[in-house]
């Protein structure tokens, strides 16, 4: 009888843990980590769906030379040595599709290298 009494007892504190930790881990808003690679004349993924209000950190990875990114409307302007890694946190408060731009002369195809982000509800 006593043993049964303890396996309630432990059954019913497991329970509880569950019950306190579930909905605090989720509340807990961890920035979301996004790697990109740049590389001439693309970024790969060339473009991300993200939450408005959600922080978020975009890793970038260069494959070869120097790169940038830019974007006006996120308030985002980074810059990667050749063979470099850098990141930036920003958290999106606008939904919306924004174009962003490499800030750093990289060749021919420069002009053209973008990357888009979705912000989303
Ligand atoms: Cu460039």
């Amino acid at each position: 009888m006593k043993k049964r009494a303890m396996q309630m007892f432990v059954f019913a504190g497991v329970l509880m843990i569950a019950a306190l930790s579930g909905p605090l881990a989720w509340a807990h808003d961890e920035p979301q980590r996004i790697e990109i690679t740049a590389h001439r004349f693309a970024f790969n993924p060339g473009e991300i769906t993200v939450k408005k209000g959600q922080p978020v950190i975009l890793v970038i990875k260069s494959a070869d030379v120097a790169h940038g990114l830019r974007f006006h409307d996120l308030n985002i302007n980074i810059k990667v040595g050749a063979g470099g890694t850098a990141e930036v946190q920003f958290t999106p408060d606008k939904t919306g599709d924004f174009v962003g731009h490499c800030s750093v002369f990289c060749g021919s195809g420069h002009g053209s290298m973008t990357f888009k982000v979705h912000v989303v509800d």
